[in-house]
């Protein structure tokens, strides 16, 4: 019964995130604008003290990531694009389950077989921050599939990139919308 009514939970989040986006004019807009930069501003989650700023820059070969992330625990962190662009919750739990438009499985960045917003871990050093510079190859900034308007969650514990659909990541500890730089 528990999964039964959890993923009842995952379709009515789905349902309710893809009806605000075909409802919104703008959004639509937004899709078919040739956007080449994006920026999100992280901010924790109530009892959390981490913030940084994620950029998003399309490349010749993919969308290039920056994170400079702050106020972490030594370590290594889930960091994910969840699928509704709403941080609006104490815990992070708006921002909907991890964004997949292809229905695929939950995976590493390095894999074909993986969530779009499947971005791995960033690692902390003692200080707790972390910096993170790679490009992904699935992600994309224009199109029916852009990451626009969606959300990125950092999460307190590792995300061991093979348990469904969570990578077994633990709480939200920071939350930010994606947004359009240019
Ligand atoms: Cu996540
Ligand atoms: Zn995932």
């Amino acid at each position: 019964m528990r999964t039964n009514k959890s993923s009842f939970k995952t379709i009515v989040y789905t349902a309710l995130c893809l009806t605000l986006i075909v409802n919104d004019v703008k959004a639509q807009e937004m899709h078919k604008m040739d956007v080449n930069k994006a920026v999100c501003v992280l901010y924790p989650t109530q009892g959390n003290n981490v913030s940084g700023t994620i950029t998003f820059e399309t490349t010749g070969i993919g969308v290039r990531v920056v994170a400079n992330i702050h106020g972490l625990t030594q370590g290594k962190h889930g960091f994910h694009i969840h699928e509704c662009g709403d941080c609006s919750a104490a815990d992070g739990s708006s921002a909907g389950g991890h964004f997949n438009p292809m229905g695929k499985s939950h995976g590493s960045p390095m894999e074909m077989m993986r969530h779009t917003g499947d971005m791995g871990n960033i690692e902390a050093d003692a200080n707790g921050d972390a910096h993170l510079d790679y490009t992904d190859n699935m992600i994309s900034l224009s199109g029916e599939y852009s990451i626009i308007g969606r959300s990125m969650i950092i999460h307190k514990a590792e995300d061991d990139l093979k348990t469904q659909p969570t990578g077994n990541a633990g709480a939200r500890i920071a939350c930010g919308v994606i947004g359009v730089v240019e």
